[in-house]
């Protein structure tokens, strides 16, 4: 089998009912090559830098990463809060919170040599299972073309129905997810993927974010990774996806919350005077 592909003008609903049904499914051209582009300009200088910082059994050796990519690329927070991506998360994530939040935003760069990623639930970071709640949600997007030679995504279709502690046998099914650069892979916490094998002869690029329930802890402490004057120019639904904003009135608060980042010399314990002109 293969996954299911939607094209990116599908209703929001369609992409949902495919996901529902797999576990993933691709939306094809989702956003246009150029921006991929911008994004993977602005990440070179850091893949190269500190790429290979996070190597490890389950990261590989021939991997570059950078987790925290809105602090290196003002581009990707035209992906990070694509308006048309949160219409899927969406239906997936508000049947189960108000809000919902960027759990991890990471850019993984597989090189030539590298070998099969584990199959993994994306989930298991947080210590719990409730039958038709998804935890959250990821969606993969393909920097440049993702090919089965140069380590598309491995899906385990249906593995979001597995119920613990089943884990990936030789007998279960695990397809790629060859996709053109600017189509975006989506699949549920729950299900069992990883990273492909590089056969080819270059790297094959691709940006994760993750979105995470809003009364969950996110998987990365944005606060801390993304500097404050950088997350004080993005788009406010950015910000508010970073954790910058009061759920359901009590969590994360903060002393005369406006739902707003803090201005950027702001330190611990002054107090921040709010404008009525937003200032
Ligand atoms: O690179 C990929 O295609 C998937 C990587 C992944 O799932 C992970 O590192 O957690």
């Amino acid at each position: 089998m293969e996954l299911q592909r939607l094209a990116a003008d599908a209703p929001a609903a369609d992409i949902v009912a495919a996901i529902r049904a797999d576990g993933g499914a691709i939306v094809e051209d989702f956003v246009a090559g150029d921006i991929c582009d911008e994004v993977l300009a602005d990440l070179r200088g850091p893949f190269d830098a500190v790429g290979r910082s996070t190597e490890n059994d389950f990261n590989g050796y021939t991997t570059l990463r950078v987790n925290s990519v809105l602090d290196v690329s003002a581009a990707s927070a035209g992906i990070v809060g694509h308006r048309p991506m949160m219409a899927v998360l969406d239906e997936i994530l508000l049947p189960h919170c108000q809000e919902y939040l960027v759990g991890s935003c990471t850019a993984i760069e597989i090189h030539p040599g590298e070998t099969d990623q584990a199959l993994h639930r994306d989930d298991t970071i947080y210590p719990l299972r409730i039958p038709g709640m998804e935890l959250q949600a990821s969606v993969m997007w393909a920097l440049d073309d993702f090919s089965t030679e140069n380590g598309a995504t491995r899906i385990a279709p249906g593995s979001h129905l597995w119920v613990d502690p089943r884990e990936p046998g030789p007998d279960d099914a695990v397809v790629q997810a060859p996709m053109r650069k600017g189509s975006a892979l989506f699949y549920l916490g729950s299900t069992f993927h990883g990273g492909g094998a590089n056969t080819a002869s270059a790297p094959r690029a691709g940006l994760i974010d993750t979105y995470c329930l809003g009364w969950l802890r996110q998987e990365v402490n944005h606060y801390l990774s993304v500097p404050r004057d950088i997350a004080a120019g993005l788009p406010e639904h950015v910000q508010r996806l970073l954790g910058y904003g009061l759920y359901g009135g009590s969590l994360g608060y903060y002393p005369l919350d406006r739902g707003r980042v803090p201005p950027p010399d702001m330190k611990g314990g002054e107090m921040w005077e709010w404008q009525p002109d937003g200032t």
